[in-house]
């Protein structure tokens, strides 16, 4: 049984413009563009929400809705500090951290030894100190598996707290709407209610294999969650930029094309330590290194074509030219990928969604 342990900051851009400046903190306050120039909201405080505020929203309607709404500009690497300040409380209380956007992430607590290992007091003490030391709030759910510990952590939000423990998983699941569920957007939503299922309990009732049949592989899922199942583990996201294999020969290798057959085998250790990691890190270049028998060494490098399929004849025709360049006998290959980083646009997209989006999960 595993203890996981969601955080999403409360209106996070918002609240670090209200910390910035607390002059405003009373204020309706939103973060976006100009409502003169087709600007969009970013996100906005709980005060400019009463007033039907919301993310995604023109600017512009967002001012019809809110006219004393302040709107400022994004600060996108002040956001960047806040996030970095909250990964590093997080780090204090485990290595297993999966972050889904700048204010979101996941923590595998299950090994931790703080507070008896309770998973409760962990998270009200990183509410705590994220408040104290940082100055925003953030809202937590604490449950046995991933999707739970999320839907938790929106339960009672702002600044709040919801543990759904194990033995209150089934009675938490049964009555909650399948809109709850992540990967069930409103077509889905529409097309579960056609069926007569509006609930967790309603998809156990209407069974798995209709619900595959209607669903494809997401109608698994959509059972599984209807249990509180979810297989997925937090993915604890290193920050390795680059991976790469290489081998010293024995006997230094004369001919070019002696070297192919090797370049094989170093390009099946690089895939097979490639598939240990998680999804998120794509390939962006492929490099090849050669080490001549005078110990000079050039590296070269291009973008890969597919990105995640490892062709071989793009290694193949970089070790030709790399080859080409001082046509030596060779002492040392190596390979190796260079991953896309992952930028803050990048960890900004899809605010955290952590399924497909609903149209691409369906079968039909
Ligand atoms: P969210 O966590 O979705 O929203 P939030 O933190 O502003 O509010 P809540 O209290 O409901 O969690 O997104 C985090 C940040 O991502 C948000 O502060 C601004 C940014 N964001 C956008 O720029 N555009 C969007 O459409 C959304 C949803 C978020
Ligand atoms: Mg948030």
């Amino acid at each position: 049984m595993k203890k996981i342990i969601h955080i999403d900051a409360d209106c996070f851009f918002a609240a670090v413009e209200m910390r910035e400046n607390p002059n405003i903190a009373n204020l309706p306050v939103a973060v976006g563009g100009d409502p003169n120039k087709r600007g969009v909201i970013s996100t906005c405080n709980y005060q400019a929400r009463v007033f039907g505020v919301k993310s995604a929203m023109s600017s512009a309607y967002a001012r019809k809705l809110c006219p004393n709404l302040l709107i400022i500009p994004s600060r996108i690497s002040l956001y960047k500090q806040y996030s970095d300040a909250m990964h590093a409380i997080f780090s204090e209380f485990t290595p297993y951290i999966e972050p889904l956007s700048l204010d979101e992430a996941y923590l595998d607590v299950s090994e931790s030894e703080d507070f008896s290992g309770s998973a409760t007091l962990i998270a009200e003490e990183i509410r705590d100190r994220i408040h104290r030391e940082i100055g925003i709030t953030v809202s937590a759910g604490v449950a046995p598996v991933k999707f739970l510990s999320k839907i938790a952590s929106d339960w009672q939000k702002p600044n709040g707290l919801f543990v759904i423990p194990p033995d209150a998983v089934m009675s938490f699941v049964d009555p909650l709407p399948v809109r709850k569920l992540p990967g069930v957007g409103q077509v889905t939503a529409e097309k579960l209610a056609r069926y007569g299922i509006y609930t967790c309990l309603d998809v156990r009732t209407y069974g798995l294999s209709k619900l595959i049949r209607q669903f494809g592989v997401f109608g698994r899922r959509l059972y599984e969650m209807s249990q509180g199942i979810d297989n997925r583990d937090v993915q604890a996201r290193s920050n390795r930029k680059s991976m790469s294999v290489e081998h010293t020969f024995e006997h230094d290798v004369e001919r070019l094309e002696d070297l192919m057959p090797e370049l094989q085998e170093l390009i099946e250790r690089l895939t097979l330590r490639y598939s240990k990691l998680d999804s998120s890190y794509s390939i962006h270049t492929y490099m090849v290194k050669i080490k001549f028998s005078d110990f000079s060494q050039t590296t070269i490098e291009t973008s890969a074509r597919t990105r995640g399929v490892i062709d071989y004849e793009s290694f193949a025709r970089l070790v030709n030219a790399g080859w080409h360049r001082e046509r030596k006998s060779v002492r040392l290959l190596g390979v190796g990928f260079r991953f896309k980083l992952d930028d803050v646009e990048q960890l900004l997209l899809p605010f955290g969604g952590d399924f497909p989006d609903e149209d691409s999960t369906q079968s039909e």
